[in-house]
């Protein structure tokens, strides 16, 4: 797949409220963006490391993806996202090669971009997201 650069780390905290001040006043970065995207159930805040970015999420719903997450696993990190071109074809690509795709076509996410999830289950663990920049 040759993603080119990891997109973000996602991080669930049950709380941006309690979470953003350690990224803002210990870590020294700044939140630029705080966004809702409802059809996630979470509510996103996102800093910038380098190429990297940080995107905090807190659940807006128990049962929402986050939410179970949560309620499972406690805060920390959720998923990795990989930044990719072509994501259609990364993730036939990913599809031939067995692994299990919770999206088989992109869709809308955070910050305007393209995504699809990998599930865990196929991927040791980590809930992965490819990520495509449609404005690249
Ligand atoms: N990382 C690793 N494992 C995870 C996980 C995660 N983030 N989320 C769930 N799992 C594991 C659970 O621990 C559970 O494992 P066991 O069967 O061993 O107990 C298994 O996956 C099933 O978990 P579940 O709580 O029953 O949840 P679902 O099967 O209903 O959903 C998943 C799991 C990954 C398919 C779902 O969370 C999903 O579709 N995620 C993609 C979308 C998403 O996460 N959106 C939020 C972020 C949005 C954004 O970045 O903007």
């Amino acid at each position: 797949m040759k993603p080119t650069h990891i997109e973000h780390l996602g991080i669930a905290v049950k709380s941006l409220e309690l979470a953003i001040p350690y990224y803002e006043k210990v870590l020294g970065l700044t939140c630029y963006a705080v966004e809702e995207v409802p059809e996630q159930k979470v509510k996103t805040a996102f800093f910038k490391v380098g190429q990297t970015k940080i995107e905090l999420l807190e659940s807006t719903d128990p049962e929402g993806p986050v939410g179970k997450f949560l309620e499972k696993k406690g805060e920390g990190v959720h998923h990795i996202a990989f930044a990719v071109d072509g994501l259609q074809s990364k993730l036939d690509l990913a599809a031939e090669r067995g692994v299990a795709l919770i999206d088989k076509t992109p869709r809308k996410g955070a910050e305007g971009l393209n995504i699809a999830f990998l599930h865990p289950k196929s991927t040791f663990g980590v809930l992965t997201e490819l990520c495509e920049d449609p404005n690249k």
